[in-house]
């Protein structure tokens, strides 16, 4: 990366909270770490949290966090001194490797309703997604990355429709070997996931200065949830609140999971 190419990523970065680079790993090494991933989930994992959080946040996804176990399979993504230099460029020296999660949800799932992965209240405290995607997104199968660039400047996601389309979302459909990088108070989501299960792998880091446990607390439309408790710390859409209070909600869905939020 020239200094050149490294100030034009980070002014894009800054205005718009995401950035989105093609065949950034070699086939080859996706193919590998992608083989890793799918034989873990072969023997179809059990999602994690309650039911109840599984309906409200509507998010469809059984974490894994390959190196906690000794997997060396993700190690070349770790060790990259290209993406190493590319975080240095945007989060400034000193920033935190946080973990590795691979997120994979099975066919027939929701994706990830509409989130920010922490509370946007000091603009200077966020984590970073560093997204890698070791298989195409496709048309086909769904699971595309939804992003409403800028968002990350605008505070709060606002309280409504988990799901529903938002104004001014882009839509983002990964190949193998693309990295995609996301500003934690970035209001993002995945689509539904159709014939295949579909996965990607999240190399998390944060700016210096940054809490461990800055992505305890996520924010959905809906609520705010922290993970480390598993509990709603807010209710953001109270009509909504007071129609389930009341027994009203909508039929439980299928089993479903959220990624928790940090390595323990
Ligand atoms: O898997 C993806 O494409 C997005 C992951 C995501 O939403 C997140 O890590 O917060």
């Amino acid at each position: 990366m020239t200094a050149r190419s490294g100030t034009d990523l980070a002014s894009r970065f800054e205005r718009d909270g995401y950035l989105v680079l093609v065949d950034f790993f070699e086939h080859d090494l996706m193919d590998r770490i992608d083989r890793a991933i799918r034989q873990h989930f072969d023997d179809e994992p059990d999602f994690l949290h309650s039911n109840d959080f599984l309906d409200r946040s509507q998010t469809d996804v059984i974490p894994w966090f390959p190196q906690r176990e000794g997997s060396g399979a993700f190690d070349p993504i770790t060790d990259d001194g290209r993406l190493d230099e590319l975080t240095t460029t945007l989060l400034g020296t000193d920033w935190t490797d946080q973990y590795c999660m691979v997120m994979f949800s099975k066919p027939g799932t929701n994706g990830q309703a509409w989130h920010q992965d922490c509370a946007p209240d000091d603009a200077r405290r966020f984590n970073l997604n560093r997204l890698v995607y070791t298989s195409d997104i496709t048309e086909a199968n769904g699971g595309d990355l939804v992003v409403v660039p800028g968002s990350h400047r605008r505070g709060l996601i606002p309280t409504g429709d988990p799901c529903g389309a938002l104004d001014d979302q882009l839509v983002i459909r990964p190949r193998r070997g693309t990295l995609v990088i996301v500003h934690g108070h970035m209001w993002h989501r995945v689509l539904p996931i159709t014939a295949t299960g579909r996965c990607s792998t999240n190399f998390r880091a944060a700016p210096v200065g940054t809490p461990d446990d800055i992505t305890d607390v996520a924010v959905y439309r809906n609520m705010r949830y922290r993970f480390s408790t598993a509990e709603v710390v807010e209710e953001r859409d109270v009509t909504a609140a007071e129609r389930r209070h009341r027994g009203g909600q909508a039929a439980p869905r299928a089993s479903r999971s959220r990624k928790p939020s940090r390595q323990p």
